[in-house]
């Protein structure tokens, strides 16, 4: 039961999407524990320690958080067949994903349809991302300079299709198929007619949406909250001592520190250094509802500091 894969999620979430199609790209078998869309997220904490975005991968005592670092340790888990073809590209074209094409597809959603957001969850947003206030009455007054944005991404997918390959890197799915599904997904999804309109010039994009959409979601079964609390509480985590050699600031296994995303949603994790390298920082903490648990989070987004 402890090396099961757990993805805290709920169905709507763009995120868990690109996690849900690599267990269908992959075939694995999982459990589906459905999380808040907002906070509070009572039966979540304990197992980040704070950290608040969705989704969360959860093996044994082993927690996963933010897509990179979860991607990462499903091929480490299960190579066949691969999800990165070269080491370092799939990551580089998250980024696209995440910093631009998503920022695109914010406002063409909640332009459109923040009038019929609940209150609540306008107000969650607003406070997961400080710097940017969640104002959907400018979303709409930027949305033709976001359609514009949009058309661009959703272009180059098309560009890398021309030569009539079936997914973005060959014959094979890979993970620059997930990072670009994700967008197209999000808005198809959220405001169909408005991304059918956007697509129509795009044949090749819908033709490819659907062959991702076919490769599924793998095998799912569906586990509580409070079950998968049971389960790290339980177990133990695999996850070894390593020190990183390279650390340009000299972190190393013992050290207590805090990890906090760059970017929205800036709730830092305190724990101790298990393991760091350039890309991963695994860190120990404890809860009473889990017991000890490693924590893991990717470098790059992340913002590390010592804690004394
Ligand atoms: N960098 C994160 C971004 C995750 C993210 O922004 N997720 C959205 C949902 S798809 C989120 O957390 N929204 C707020 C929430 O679910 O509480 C990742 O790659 O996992």
């Amino acid at each position: 039961m402890s090396d099961t894969i757990i993805l805290h999620h709920y169905p709507q979430s763009p995120f868990s999407e690109k996690v849900r199609v690599a267990f269908g790209i992959k075939g694995i078998s999982w459990a589906s524990v459905h999380i808040p869309t907002m906070m509070p997220k009572p039966l979540l904490m304990p197992l980040t320690g704070g950290y608040r975005k969705t989704p969360v991968m959860q093996i044994g005592a082993d927690i996963y958080c933010d897509t990179q670092i979860i991607l990462r340790e499903i091929e480490r888990r299960h190579p066949a067949p691969p999800l990165f073809r070269g080491k370092g590209t799939g990551f580089m074209t998250a980024l696209w994903s995440d910093r631009a094409f998503f920022p695109a597809t914010i406002p063409l959603i909640f332009g459109e349809v923040g009038d019929f957001l609940p209150k609540e969850f306008a107000a969650d947003r607003a406070k997961l991302m400080p710097d940017r206030p969640f104002d959907t009455q400018a979303m709409r007054a930027v949305m033709p300079q976001f359609r514009d944005q949009w058309r661009a991404h959703a272009g180059l997918i098309a560009d890398q299709l021309s030569d009539g390959r079936a997914f973005l890197s060959g014959e094979a799915p890979d993970v620059n198929d997930i990072h670009a599904h994700m967008n197209v997904w999000f808005l198809k999804g959220a405001v169909a007619a408005s991304a059918e309109k956007l697509l129509k010039e795009f044949p090749a994009v819908d033709a490819w949406f659907a062959r991702v959409t076919a490769l599924g979601h793998g095998t799912s079964s569906r586990m509580t909250g409070e079950e998968a609390l049971a389960i790290a509480k339980a177990a133990t985590s695999t996850t070894k001592e390593a020190a990183d050699l390279h650390d340009p600031n000299g972190l190393k296994p013992g050290m207590r520190v805090s990890v906090t995303p760059d970017d929205y949603g800036r709730d830092p994790v305190t724990g101790v250094v298990v393991s760091s390298s350039a890309q991963h920082i695994a860190i120990l903490r404890n809860a009473p509802e889990t017991g000890d648990v490693v924590v893991h989070f990717p470098r790059i987004g992340f913002v590390v500091k010592r804690v004394d």
